[in-house]
Formats: C-alpha cells, sequence, structure tokens
C-alpha cells in the first residue's frame, strides 16, 4: 500500500502544512537586464510584453469571438492576453466537444446541413455578430454565417454551444452575414454570387433576367434563443453581387446598408477567351450600396405583399421600389465593408479599388429620398440617389481599403488597408488622417473592442491579417494566419503581439467585455444543452438500467469519478444500442468523455449534461470503452466492455478473475489509511462549515457533490465492514479500498472548496452550538 502512504504525504502536505522547505535553496534569478541581454529584447519589446501578460490565475479584460474560416468553426481568445480559450464546433463536426457525435448535437447539425442533396460537413465562416439590445453588445447570443453553403448558426453564450443552424432557402452564396439589428430583432444575411432562387438549371444568357441576389432578414426569438424561418423574410435585390451589410442604429433603426461589386452583371469564361470575372466586373468607377427600409419590409411581409418561394417569404423588386423601401447610391470602385457609426448618423464604405474612404450622411440620404431627389434608376427601376448629395466627406486613408471600426473617442476610426498593408487612423467628422502603422501582412479585417457597438470600448485593435509570410516558425508550405494585437489607446497605434492563428483564415472577429459574460460552470444534472431542457434519457446514480424497447437496446448510464456505469454493456450482433449517458459531478471543469473502439461513439460530458450515442452493432466482438478526459487518480480505471455476441448466442456469465488474495492484516492496513484520511477530510469540513461558505455558489456545488460521493464511501464502508464479519478479507479489502477511493474524491473536492473560500476572501461566521 505504498501508493497510499504516497497520496496521504501529498495530501497533508497541500492542506497546508507549509511549502517553505523547498524555497530555501535556489541560485540566483537572473534580473531583468539579464534576461533582456540574453533574448535580445528592447525596452519598446518589455513594455509590449508587459501590455500583454496575464499572470498565471489572471483574467483578459475582453473576449474576442472569431470566424474560424473554412474551419467552419469560431474560436474565442482573450484580449490582450491573445491566449486562445476555445474552438467551437458550428458547421463542421468537433471531435473534442462531442459535436456531431451525440445525438442531440447532431440533430443540431443535420438540421443545417443538407443541402442540394449533399451532407455539407465544413462551413466558410466569415461574420460573427453579438446580440444588442439598443445598439450595445449584451453577451447573451453570437451568429455566424457561412459563405459557401448560405447558411446562420445561432451560438449560446451561456455556455458557447451551436444550437441552431439555417439554410437560406434561396441563396447559393451568401456574405453579407451575420449582422444585427438594433436589438437583434433580425439576423441580416446577403447574397454575394447571383443565381436563381429555384433549385433547377437556368442557363447564364439569362443572368440579367433570372439570376438575383437577396438580403435575408431572420427573425430572431430572444426568449427562446433561436431563428424562427417562419417570420423571416427576403427582399430581392439585382444580380449584383452583394456584399457586406450593416443596420443601422437610432436615427437610422429601421434601415439597413448592404454593399455590392460587379454592378456591370459582367460574366466571365477566361477559358472560352472572353476577358475574366476581374476584368468586367471593375469597369464601372461605382458600384451600389442598396438601402433597405426592412422595418416597412417586415410589415409589407405581414400584409401579404411577399411570394413564397421554396416556402420563404420573398418581397418582389417592383413591390419595394413601389412602396418605397429600396434605393441605391453610388459607391466608389469595387468596395467591401459599410459600417454604421455608433449614433447610427453615418455610414463608411471603403473601395478596394479606390484610396477613398467615402463616409455617408444618413441624414442628408433620407431628406433626398423624402424630397423624391433622384439621380436616376438602374435597370430594374430602383432609384438612384445622388453620390456627392448622400456624402459627408471622402478621405483618402491608402491603397485598396477594406473594414473600418469605431474607436471610443469621438470622430475616430480606423481602417483596414490591404494593398499598402497597414492601419489607417482617422476621423470621420473632420475628415483628415490622424496616423497610419505598417502591419504584417495585408490586412483584411480588423478589429476594435466592441467597435460596431453603439459603445465601443477603444483601447485596442486587432488586426486579421491574410498572410504571415515570415512571422513564425516555419510549419510547412500551409501558414497560420495572423492576429496583430495594436495599442490604441494613446495618439499612436502602437503594435503589441503577434497571435498565430492554427485554424482557417478568419474574416471578421467581435470582442466583447469579459465582464458581460456570465456562462455556466455546470449544467443542471440531467441537462439536454442543445434544446436546452431537461433530457428525456437523464439517469441518477443507482437508477441505471439497460431497456430494450421498440428494437432498440436503451443504455441509462451515469459518469462519475472513476467509474462509468454500466461497466459491462452486452448486446446481440445487429442490435441498434443506444447509450444515454448522464455525468452526475457537480464539481467545476470534471468533463467525463466516452469513447468506444470501432464504433465512431466519441463523446464530451460536462457536469450535468446528458447525452446519448446511437448505432449499430454491426459486427461481434469485443469493445473497450473508457472515459477520455484524465479525471481523477484512476481516470485510467473509468473504464467498460461493449460486447457484441454472435447472433443466436445467449449470454453468459463469466467467472471473472479475481485477482491477488488479501488476509486480514491487509484489511486492518486499508481501514486504518481510510480512517487517516478521514481525519484530514473532517478537518477540511470543519474549515468549510465554519466560513460563510453558502455565499459562494461554486463551494455549495463542490460541497454537495462532495456529500455525494461521502454518501458512496458510506456505502462501500458498510459493504467492506459485512464482509469483514464474514472474514472474506478480499472483498472486504476491495470495497475497503473502493471507500478509499470516494474518500480521495471527496477530500480533492473538499480541497479545492477551501482553496476557492481562501482566494475569494470568505470569513470565519461564529457558530451557534
Ligand atoms: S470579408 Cu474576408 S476580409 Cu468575408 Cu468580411 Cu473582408
Ligand atoms: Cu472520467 Cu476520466
Amino acid at each position: 500500500m505504498k501508493t497510499l502512504t504516497g497520496y496521504g504525504a501529498v495530501m497533508s502536505m497541500a492542506f497546508g502544512l507549509g511549502m517553505s522547505a523547498f524555497i530555501a535553496t535556489s541560485s540566483a534569478q537572473p534580473t531583468l537586464d539579464d534576461v533582456m541581454k540574453a533574448r535580445g529584447l528592447t525596452q519598446k519589446d518589455i513594455l509590449a510584453a508587459a501590455k500583454t501578460y496575464v499572470p498565471t490565475g489572471g483574467r483578459d479584460e475582453f473576449i474576442a469571438i472569431s470566424s474560424g474560416g473554412q474551419s467552419g468553426q469560431i474560436f474565442l481568445y482573450g484580449i490582450p492576453s491573445m491566449r486562445i480559450l476555445k474552438y467551437i464546433g458550428v458547421f463542421t463536426p468537433e471531435p473534442w466537444q462531442g459535436y456531431g457525435f451525440d445525438d442531440e448535437s447532431k440533430a443540431v447539425l443535420e438540421a443545417g446541413n443538407l443541402i442540394n442533396g449533399n451532407r455539407i460537413t465544413y462551413g466558410d465562416t466569415h461574420h460573427p455578430a453579438i446580440t444588442e439590445t439598443n445598439g450595445v453588445y449584451d453577451g447573451e447570443y453570437v451568429f455566424i454565417n457561412d459563405k459557401a453553403n448560405p447558411r446562420i448558426a445561432v451560438i449560446d453564450m451561456k455556455d458557447f454551444e451551436t444550437k441552431q443552424i439555417v439554410i437560406n432557402p434561396i441563396m447559393k452564396s451568401e456574405h453579407g452575414g451575420a449582422f444585427v439589428t438594433q436589438n437583434s430583432e433580425y439576423v441580416i444575411e446577403a447574397t454575394q454570387y447571383a443565381g436563381p432562387y429555384g433549385h433547377d438549371y437556368v442557363p447564364l444568357s439569362k443572368f440579367n433576367e433570372e439570376y438575383r441576389g437577396a438580403i435575408t432578414y431572420w427573425k430572431f426569438n430572444r426568449e427562446k434563443g433561436r431563428i424562427e424561418p417562419e417570420n423571416s423574410f427576403s427582399v430581392e435585390v439585382p444580380p449584383y453581387s452583394q456584399d457586406l451589410s450593416d443596420a443601422g442604429k437610432f436615427v437610422s433603426h429601421g434601415w439597413s446598408a448592404t454593399n455590392s461589386f460587379c454592378t456591370e452583371r459582367y460574366i466571365g469564361g477566361i477559358e472560352k477567351g472572353r476577358p475574366p470575372f476581374e476584368a468586367g466586373c471593375s469597369q464601372k468607377d461605382t458600384d451600389f450600396v442598396h438601402l433597405v427600409n426592412w422595418k416597412k419590409a417586415a410589415e409589407l411581409v405581414k400584409a401579404g405583399k411577399a411570394k413564397k418561394i421554396n416556402g420563404h417569404n420573398v418581397l418582389p423588386m417592383d413591390v419595394s421600389i413601389k412602396e418605397g423601401i429600396l434605393f441605391l447610391i453610388p459607391e466608389p470602385k469595387s468596395p467591401h465593408g459599410v459600417d454604421f457609426s455608433p449614433d447610427g448618423k453615418f455610414f463608411i464604405v471603403a473601395g478596394k479599388l479606390d484610396t477613398h474612404a467615402s463616409v455617408y450622411d444618413f441624414g442628408k440620404i433620407m431628406k433626398l429620398i423624402e424630397a423624391k431627389d433622384f439621380a436616376g434608376k438602374d435597370p430594374y427601376g430602383i432609384p438612384i440617389l445622388d453620390l456627392k448629395k448622400s456624402l459627408h466627406t471622402q478621405v483618402s486613408v491608402g491603397l485598396g481599403p477594406l473594414h473600418t471600426q469605431y474607436d471610443s473617442k469621438p470622430c475616430v476610426v480606423y481602417t483596414s488597408i490591404y494593398v499598402d498593408s497597414m492601419v489607417t487612423k482617422w476621423d470621420y467628422c473632420e475628415g483628415k488622417v490622424l496616423d497610419k502603422l505598417h502591419i504584417h501582412y495585408n490586412i483584411g479585417h480588423l478589429m476594435t473592442m466592441e467597435g460596431d457597438s453603439a459603445k465601443p470600448q477603444g483601447k485596442y485593435l486587432v488586426s486579421l491579417n491574410k498572410l504571415a509570410i515570415d512571422r513564425f516558425n516555419p510549419v510547412g508550405p500551409l501558414h497560420p494566419q495572423n492576429h496583430q494585437l495594436i495599442d490604441i489607446s494613446g495618439d499612436k497605434m502602437q503594435l503589441l503581439y503577434d497571435m498565430p492563428v492554427p485554424l482557417g483564415e478568419p474574416h471578421y472577429t467581435v470582442a466583447i467585455r469579459a465582464s458581460l459574460l456570465k456562462p455556466k460552470v455546470r449544467y443542471s444534472t440531467g441537462w439536454d444543452s442543445r434544446t436546452d431542457s431537461k433530457s428525456a434519457y437523464r439517469t441518477r446514480p443507482g437508477r441505471e438500467k439497460v431497456v430494450r424497447k421498440d428494437g432498440v437496446v436503451h443504455v441509462y448510464g451515469t459518469l462519475i469519478r472513476s467509474h462509468i456505469t454500466p461497466e459491462i454493456i452486452e448486446v446481440e450482433e445487429g442490435e441498434t444500442v443506444s447509450i444515454h449517458l448522464t455525468n452526475v459531478e457537480r464539481a467545476e471543469d470534471e468533463t467525463h468523455g466516452f469513447a468506444i473502439n470501432g464504433h465512431n461513439v466519441n463523446l464530451s460530458v460536462e457536469p450535468g449534461k446528458t447525452v446519448s450515442a446511437t448505432f449499430k452493432a454491426n459486427s461481434q466482438g469485443v469493445f473497450p470503452y473508457y472515459c477520455t478526459e484524465f479525471c481523477s487518480a484512476l481516470h485510467l480505471e473509468m473504464q467498460g466492455y461493449l460486447l457484441v455476441r454472435p447472433k443466436g448466442t445467449k449470454a453468459e456469465d463469466a467467472a471473472l478473475s479475481e485477482g491477488q488474495a488479501y488476509t486480514e492484516a491487509d484489511y486492518k492496513k486499508q481501514i486504518a489509511n481510510n480512517v487517516a484520511t478521514q481525519a484530514v477530510i473532517d478537518s477540511v469540513v470543519k474549515f468549510i462549515t465554519e466560513r460563510n461558505f453558502k455565499d459562494f455558489p461554486t463551494v455549495v456545488a463542490l460541497v454537495e457533490d462532495a456529500v455525494d460521493q461521502l454518501n458512496f464511501a458510506a456505502e462501500a464502508k458498510k459493504k467492506s465492514e459485512e464482509f469483514a464479519a464474514k472474514k472474506d478479507w478480499q472483498n472486504a479489502t476491495l470495497w475497503g479500498q473502493q471507500w478509499f477511493q470516494y474518500q480521495v474524491k471527496t477530500a480533492d473536492m473538499g480541497l479545492r472548496a477551501k482553496t476557492h473560500l481562501e482566494q475569494n476572501g470568505a470569513v470565519v461566521v461564529k457558530k451557534d452550538k
């Protein structure tokens, strides 16, 4: 029993018997100067490091939520540390989270991945958007689009899980999503490459007549946290390659703006000797920003003015023109981003082939519309407003401007300059450039803290670079992306940090104050996190069972340190098996995984969660299963067997091997150890209960868990004593060991509770006895 003494020693040390012995003898520490010299660091480097470094246990001020590009995922990182916190499966299965492996998440993924009869297992995510209340981030939900297969996903920020995916019923390509209206009434999604709304073939010769763009307004039900496709609609627009969008705020609330390029409606065909798309699509000096009065459009849809196409409401162009809800304004050559100012009075457009950023004045635009002061009509009869009359100002910001973000300082914005590889800081009220900073290399989007909301937070800017080239250690021809952190608190921008992104090509990222997020640490026991309700398959400890129903073997099991119940599952070849597992832990971060050999079963079961895996036991054989998260000292023993016996054979209860035979002396040694361990537990319990632990929800949960484990310990103790009374030292000792296992888990939780109380200023409360 050497291991036991070892464990005991570690425990008593951890319980406060002193680490001081370790600290006494160490060689002289190098000074900051020594380290700077050895690593070749400058003062500026040290300053940058000090601005980004977060000591162990420290937290970041902002959480960035980034698109993961063609990985079909999103990922989270902290600012300023740039530490990656999590990848989240959205359009792509993600094994760590069991996403796309358990039945519950499969339902989310599969409700939104059957396109044109094909199962799509990736997405090209571009633009995340956080829900807003009065234009300000509220930290409840995130939406993200898929450019390749027009879809929008809903992610709940309480657990950062994907809850819903909706397929756009009329688009074949999209880009201008996801953007939310001021109170997240709608999530905007706009087409990129025009196509026919139907599913049938339409020759390109009918491009102008039958190909169309669209701007979809997905209705979001905040209470349910889900999009309502039946209450959503689209506005029909010309086949102009619509691009990014943004929703107005305050004075411009009720309106949205969507860019476009290739308003030439040019069709390439380089293989046939025609000049390519890129030449034909940049002939004109201007393209069009589309202005839509979505509030009025929603009323028109309610009034029955929409057509049903593929079961979806589409407001025809002629209706929108007649009702005065759709307008075009020229915008300089091949525009890309469109971004409303925090007060909603302006929006800024940058043209990729023009050095200017254009500031449009929403007030002027409304006056032109009211006065019906139009400069002309497009081929589809949509009124066009005069560019000059709509502008507040234009500023030359650099070659290839793309996207703009707002600072907390009034009138200050940052625009990404792709060709010049630079960020330009400028004043859009006065129309002057304030500062320029070179980045490495070829910036796409850029992002300031809450910089697209009504309350930008300033402080930091992240440059989302398209190329990394020589910034990182080479890892082959496919390079990581590079997110560069920039300090924008002073007059001059300062580059602080390079973060490689090893996932996909992120397009847009949003960052929110960490203080606005209130994520769960555990689910209420038996929770189906994908439907946000109690699972019908939840199980309590002691109630595990196997039920054969309608040709399916349902296994209702539980997971707790360190066993999976049941430990043996036996079925007949050809049977369908549905394993439902509930993690009955309440301690923070006690996730168990579950993987079975050879059946593509791989689950992540966070505390409280219930998930299911349904599969066919296709072939007879022996298939070990185990927990995939190192959850305790006896994690490796968190194991079991799926036995699939040949068809038509009977189950047999094999004589199990007993291991070594213990003596009375072994039993007594074990019990003495358990009694000593109990004394340690008692001292921790005393520490906790003397304090105001009920004021700490984390500690309350840990105590509940510990009590569970102690109850298990009591049961094991009883069994051990029963066998001892019969002088069966083998079983008495084995149950004695099991009793100790429960004690260890209790002590582990007690320790965490004690540390939490110590670190969070718990106070001793006088106990009347
Ligand atoms: S896009 Cu990629 S850099 Cu999809 Cu917003 Cu501009
Ligand atoms: Cu549970 Cu390892």
